[in-house]
């Protein structure tokens, strides 16, 4: 989920890019992390591949995959040869519905990309240089479990569920399900919502709609169509740690270089980001990338902008937006990354003016975490704060996360709430008619020795 930068830089012309120091330039990706679709203990889809037939893919319930396990476990004890390959056998399922708990049973989630800020050092003491003295002791596992749920629930989406014809409805319905499944918390009894879950409302932007664009019950479905540009932005949470992470998806090959270009940007921050990195030669960095290319489309050869009044951004804890931007183009922004922070590097490139501006409709609401709520007097309003406090805290939800919860009648509530400044309104961002925006994003985690690309997959 991208932050909207309050003005935009007019002092960015400047194209020197000849100090800037990547903190690792030839990192390769995707080393680490589960790999989706050859995970080393979850797979997501395919058959029954340990050939025992027990179906444990087809419309189980988590609890009788619970019990299956056992059964495995049971097994595998009997016969050496199994032992030792047990952990292979605990798979996830099409749709994704297993406990990512009951999957690492240990809490040992996957790594993210590791990449320590000197290519030199030894890594034998690589595990004790990958943490911050400022993260508490369930920090890290929190924060891979949540990346491993959006891996599992991305990969599904994007072999299952995303093609043309398919309603947009359909699909944020797919992704969320998937994610409160794999967490355990559907979110529906008061306070559950804040334990795991979603960490902000699905984005499903098509075209030149950038970003901050769900479905909303009262308007009508949308239906993906083959030459549609989509981004898909969503947010897992556990404890409040978020990962935020984002992909594109074209089904015509007409787009290619826009993807590219936009992927290459963000792992362009991704090389360029770690402790004491400076936030404006990250953005400049990502510009330099994304504006080496051009894509045609109908004939037409057009430059790939980077969008310059939305950012990446840092994260805390149950707050998308912790206050530090990380904008995609160059920028006399003085601020530098920290150890012991969490960002999320994403990048925007658009064919249209590389520049968004509010469109009508909503797409969510947050929960001003500094704002007193002393002075709310209407009744509707404080009934509904009760409810975004108990239920939602910080984080960002739409209206289909307050109608799930059986939330009625609260556009009055919400209209005081916004009035007062005590809840933001976040409208979806769009550029020019007939232009077309691809996004990347990824949420790394800045430990001592090195960055951890938490979120990093082998799709992107
Ligand atoms: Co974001």
């Amino acid at each position: 989920m991208g932050a909207k930068s309050p003005e935009e830089d007019r002092h960015n012309k400047g194209r020197d890019t000849s100090d800037f120091k990547p903190a690792n330039p030839d990192s390769k990706h995707g080393k680490n992390g589960s790999q989706s679709a050859d995970l080393d203990r979850g797979i997501i889809g395919g058959d029954d591949d340990d050939g025992d037939g027990d179906g444990e893919r087809s419309g189980m319930t988590a609890e009788k995959q619970e019990k299956n396990k056992n059964k495995k476990r049971k097994k595998a004890k009997k016969s050496k040869k199994n032992e030792s390959n047990d952990a292979t056998k605990l798979q996830q399922m099409t749709p994704p519905r297993v406990l990512l708990s009951t999957l690492f049973a240990s809490s040992e989630y996957p790594l993210g990309e590791l990449i320590p800020y000197e290519k030199t050092r030894r890594t034998t003491d690589k595990e004790a240089r990958y943490t911050s003295r400022l993260w508490d002791e369930s920090f890290l596992a929190d924060y891979r479990q949540a990346a491993e749920i959006h891996r599992q629930v991305r990969q599904y989406a994007q072999e299952k569920v995303i093609k043309p014809g398919a309603s947009l409805a359909a699909i944020a319905e797919e992704i969320e399900n998937g994610v409160r499944a794999l967490c355990g918390h559907q979110g529906i009894q008061t306070g559950d919502a804040l334990k795991a879950g979603m960490a902000f409302p699905t984005g499903l932007c098509l075209n030149n709609v950038g970003a901050h664009w769900t479905p909303n019950s009262h308007l009508p479905d949308v239906k993906l169509d083959k030459s549609d540009v989509l981004k898909v932005d969503f947010g897992v949470h556990v404890n409040g740690r978020i990962v935020d992470s984002a992909f594109t998806i074209a089904f015509d090959h007409t787009y290619d270089n826009l993807l590219t270009a936009v992927k290459e940007a963000t792992n362009s921050g991704i090389a360029h980001a770690g402790v004491d990195a400076r936030i404006s030669e990250i953005g400049a960095a990502i510009q330099e990338v994304m504006e080496s290319y051009e894509v045609e489309i109908a004939g037409k050869t057009l430059p790939i902008k980077a969008i310059r009044n939305i950012t990446g951004h840092d994260i805390l804890r149950y707050q998308i937006h912790g206050g530090k931007q990380i904008p995609f183009v160059r920028s006399n922004n003085r601020d530098k990354m920290e150890e012991g922070e969490v960002f999320a590097i994403e990048t925007f490139g658009s064919t249209g003016k590389g520049y968004l501006r509010d469109d009508i409709g909503v797409y969510g609401y947050g929960r001003q975490a500094d704002v007193s709520s002393a002075n709310v007097q209407s009744s509707a309003a404080k009934t509904l704060l009760k409810t975004i406090d108990a239920n939602f805290g910080t984080l960002v939800f739409c209206r289909r996360y307050l109608e799930r919860l059986g939330t009625k009648h609260y556009h009055l509530g919400v209209k005081h709430l916004i009035d007062s400044g005590i809840v933001e309104t976040y409208a979806p961002l769009v550029d020019v008619k007939g232009s077309y925006i691809a996004q990347f994003e990824h949420t790394i985690l800045l430990h001592e020795g090195g960055k951890e690309v938490i979120s990093r997959g082998n799709d992107y």
